[in-house]
């Protein structure tokens, strides 16, 4: 089974506007709302890759209840943990489209902060249910926990028992969740960097950087480089996955469809080759869809054709 973990899900509201201007009155011509968080959006993504997964995570007040009646709505199963507590509500993150150059703005809102005692209740639930060959997936914005190393206490806890677990955390989160030896890490452009600590300027110069994480054992490493596709290491071979172009509407969420997709291709055990292929034509149909969840399986299905997979190293 395939477990997603989102500790901080949100409601995305997404509003278009033609072009944003600062210190403006920007008039929206349309909004829409989805689900937010990026465990949300793997299960999602892997529910539309007709790969079953459990979504767990912490959904608080009347906007954790819209943000499991929506994942239900999908077909996912859901087993958050849900609380009703005094000024606790789940959050509530924007994402300004704009309509000329579909430039996507994330604005997100922190959530509030976990007490102990929900992290814990996560903990005792995750030894409950993951059993040895799972998959589990932390992904998203942990701010709200105090605990910069709670993704990796989560690895740990499931790391005896041969779980393979994909992180995709950002800044502190991400850093400290190296140590606890991941199967696989999603950084994009910027957090590669982050944890490299240098500016990265070359495809040799990120190659390089990929191998100097080797001593954390970490088997894949897949870098995701906004508009550019990825670079993707894969135990001592690396792959260059040429971005598929399409008319983008909204990139958001196009980083979850991509780790969805080498999940999926890993549970149903296809090649490295196949399976980057598919996750870039998951992550070019997400970028079709307006909002930042999900994508049209059968458009995913044609971008596949497309797909361009180079073995660099
Ligand atoms: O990747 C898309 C997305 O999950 C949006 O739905 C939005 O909620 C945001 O990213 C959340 O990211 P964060 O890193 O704050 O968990």
């Amino acid at each position: 089974m395939i477990f997603t973990v989102t500790l901080n899900p949100a409601v995305d509201k997404i509003l278009f506007l033609d072009e944003f201007q600062r210190s403006r009155t920007n008039r929206l011509t349309q909004t829409l709302e989805t689900i937010g968080g990026k465990g949300t959006h793997v299960s999602i993504n892997l529910k539309l890759q007709d790969v079953q997964s459990t979504a767990l995570g912490i959904a608080l007040g009347e906007n954790g209840k819209k943000i499991v009646k929506i994942l239900e709505g999908w077909g996912v199963e859901v087993q958050f943990l849900q609380y009703d507590l005094p000024g606790m509500e789940s959050r509530t993150n924007y994402e300004i489209v704009e309509n000329s150059g579909h430039i996507c703005t994330m604005v997100t809102e922190r959530g509030p902060i976990l007490p102990t005692r929900i992290t814990d209740d996560l903990l005792k639930q995750i030894r409950g249910l993951v059993k040895a060959g799972d998959m589990l997936v932390l992904t998203g914005d942990a701010s709200n926990v105090e605990d910069a190393a709670i993704y990796s206490k989560l690895t740990l806890v499931v790391k005896e028992l041969g779980v393979k677990v994909f992180l995709d955390a950002s800044g502190h989160y991400l850093k400290e969740g190296l140590s606890s030896s991941p199967f696989l890490i999603k950084p994009n452009f910027e957090e590669l960097c982050f944890i490299a600590g240098r500016d990265l300027k070359t495809e040799a110069e990120i190659v390089a950087a990929m191998q100097s994480l080797d001593g954390f054992n970490i088997p894949m490493i897949a870098m995701t480089w906004n508009g550019n596709g990825a670079i993707v290491k894969n135990g001592r071979d690396f792959y260059r996955v040429n971005p598929i172009k399409v008319e983008a509407i909204n990139e958001g969420g196009c980083g979850d469809a991509f780790l969805s997709a080498i999940i999926a291709g890993i549970e149903k055990n296809i090649s490295i080759e196949a399976t980057l292929k598919a996750a870039a034509a998951v992550a070019a149909a997400a970028a079709e869809s307006e909002i930042t969840a999900g994508f049209d399986p059968t458009r995913a299905a044609e971008l596949k054709k497309l797909a361009v997979v180079t073995k660099i190293r």
